[in-house]
């Protein structure tokens, strides 16, 4: 999914074409400055707004449906997505900041794997280290380089003990150079992308229980009757300015009827939900901080994927964070949400 995600012709398929259409361009200006290319956005969907209008007339647009008060939220379906299901707002202000610091902060410790693991092997409290202006030291002929099979054992050093240390003959990153090449980390049972399946040899930890809680009464609207959703695993996204996610399906889960839970922080981004071959003409729909969306039975065979994220402060929409994250200690975490986007998203395994 990563990398080499889109792997269809250029511009032969319905969903690679709307991947082109609202993906980050720059322009060059008679100045020679870059600027973000416009972007056509009225066939997004907004759902925040058609439950907006819902609440005010007690209408949605064809084919678009309110569940109302089974629920915490107002559920959004759709008869052209069965499976589909939007929370707009499910998560309040409290649990955004609360589930950001934890992306940040604990998401990536190891045993959980990041994108960093292949190259630089496992990396402990890198967004402490970048906020300290640390750098990490790979030391390339280490004992534990020969004996784990892993690549490299890094560490942190201040910037004036890693010029002794670079002696040795290893090299040197800045870790909010890593904090912002940080692409994915992977929480319970530990997904393999090289092998596109969960290796349960891996060490990991059990999803925390606060997270396992939250998500069980999530992805209620979608399971099966008299169920109870079992969070296995997550992964989780993280997204700068210009990333893109691109189209693909989440089928290494053995029970399709069992949704996949996806919980958006930070940047508002636009998301499209194709059909069963990426012929098909995808939904463009935004998705904000807070929003969540589940993919059960149906929609877990469509393909999806993420184009755009918007981190210009007129379309970010992070204001209510900006309101929350207010002290100094938490400014770290405001300037990275300010510019990036997390997605959470956790799975049944089995
Ligand atoms: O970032 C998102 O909202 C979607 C994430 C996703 O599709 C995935 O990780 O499989």
């Amino acid at each position: 999914m990563y990398g080499n995600g889109v792997t269809d012709d250029v511009d032969r398929t319905a969903f690679r074409r709307a991947e082109k259409k609202y993906k980050l361009y720059y322009d060059q200006n008679s100045k020679k400055k870059k600027q973000p290319r416009p972007v056509d956005i009225s066939e997004v969907l907004d759902f925040k707004l058609i439950l907006d209008t819902f609440n005010r007339t007690g209408k949605t647009p064809n084919g678009v449906h309110v569940l109302k008060g089974e629920f915490d939220c107002p559920v959004l379906r759709l008869d052209n997505r069965p499976g589909f299901y939007f929370i707009p707002g499910a998560l309040n202000v409290e649990q955004q900041c609360q589930w950001i610091r934890e992306s940040l902060m604990s998401f990536p410790q190891p045993p959980n794997r990041t994108n960093h693991n292949a190259h630089y092997g496992p990396i402990k409290d890198l967004f402490a280290a970048a906020g300290e202006g640390k750098i990490l030291v790979q030391e390339e002929h280490s004992p534990e380089s020969l004996s784990n099979g892993q690549a490299q054992r890094c560490k942190f050093c201040d910037k004036s003990e890693n010029v002794a240390l670079k002696g040795y003959g290893g090299s040197s990153i800045m870790a909010s150079v890593l904090l912002r090449k940080l692409r994915w980390s992977t929480l319970g049972l530990q997904f393999d992308w090289s092998k596109r399946n969960y290796d349960v040899s891996l060490p990991h930890n059990k999803i925390p229980d606060d997270l396992c809680q939250l998500v069980k009464k999530l992805a209620a609207p979608a399971m099966p009757a008299g169920d109870e959703f079992k969070p296995e695993a997550a992964i989780v996204n993280y997204f700068a300015s210009g990333d893109t996610l691109g189209g693909h399906l989440d089928d290494m889960e053995l029970d399709w009827t069992k949704p996949i839970v996806s919980m958006s922080l930070g940047c508002k981004a636009i998301f499209l939900l194709g059909g069963k071959s990426r012929d098909d003409e995808p939904l463009a729909m935004f998705l904000r901080s807070g929003d969540v969306v589940l993919m059960a039975g149906q929609a877990r065979e469509c393909f999806h994927g993420v184009p755009r994220i918007f981190t210009d402060t007129e379309h970010s929409e992070i204001a209510p964070l900006e309101k929350h994250f207010t002290t100094e200690h938490d400014r770290c975490f405001l300037d990275y949400i300010g510019t990036s986007r997390i997605n959470i998203n956790i799975r049944q395994v089995f």
